[in-house]
């Protein structure tokens, strides 16, 4: 049997094995973070996600210190829009629509600037880049053949936003059997209210889609 830790988390403690653990950095994006990318676009004030890029920015310097498996994803469409859902594509009445060219080059495309992970979380050679034409993180991607491959079983989840991608990624992986950790200082949302909420549901009923900590914690069970 391999050395494990316990992690402090809600709604109960987690025995952890870094062997079988993964960290999950979710759509750190410019497109999301930055002015001038999606999230402005829909409307929101992209500044509300800041707050969780230095604990994501904790988060991946002790996974990678722990020698964890260490994934990024990044949401965006092909060049030509075939993996992009019409429903997807013409919903609400954003300022500018995926595949409009905007100040990060065209909006949630792969290869425009925009559709870049943010400086501060770059990932670094090695280390799997998933990319997503959804929010969840499994649908129509290789994530769940590369957990797979590694044996991993637990998965410490970071990102934008709480309640959309994070959330999505989390109830995903909660059906194909994996734990999940959601650090909650390591997320965030362009509406507040839906973080906090995102949360409360991730640890509601003992857990119903797994466990909620934060990056003192997991940087200290990693240690
Ligand atoms: N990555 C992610 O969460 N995509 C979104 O569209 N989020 C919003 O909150 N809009």
């Amino acid at each position: 049997a391999r050395p494990t830790t316990m992690l402090d988390a809600e709604p109960s403690p987690l025995p952890i094995d870094t062997a079988t653990l993964a960290l999950v950095v979710i759509d750190m994006q410019r497109d999301f973070l930055e002015p001038g990318g999606f999230g402005a676009s829909l409307g929101n004030d992209v500044s509300l996600l800041a707050a969780a890029v230095p604990p994501a920015r904790a988060l991946l310097a002790a996974a990678r210190a722990a020698g964890l498996l260490v994934i990024h994803t990044r949401e965006g469409h092909r060049a030509d829009l075939s993996d992009a859902p019409t429903a997807k594509l013409t919903r609400g009445a954003p300022n500018a629509r995926i595949g409009d060219i905007g100040p990060m080059g065209r909006i949630l495309i792969r290869g425009e600037p925009g559709h870049d992970i943010i400086p501060d979380l770059q990932p670094r050679d090695g280390e799997p880049v998933i990319d997503k034409p959804g929010k969840g993180a499994f649908y129509a991607t290789e994530l769940g053949a590369v957990l797979e491959a590694r044996g991993i079983d637990t998965l410490i989840v970071c990102g934008v936003t709480t309640e959309v991608c994070v959330h999505t990624t989390v109830r995903e992986a909660n059906d194909r059997g994996y734990r999940c950790v959601v650090v909650g200082d390591a997320c965030g949302s362009y509406i507040p209210a839906f973080h906090e909420a995102g949360l409360a549901m991730i640890t509601a009923q003992g857990g119903i889609f797994g466990w909620v900590s934060d990056s003192s914690s997991v940087v200290a069970a990693l240690g």
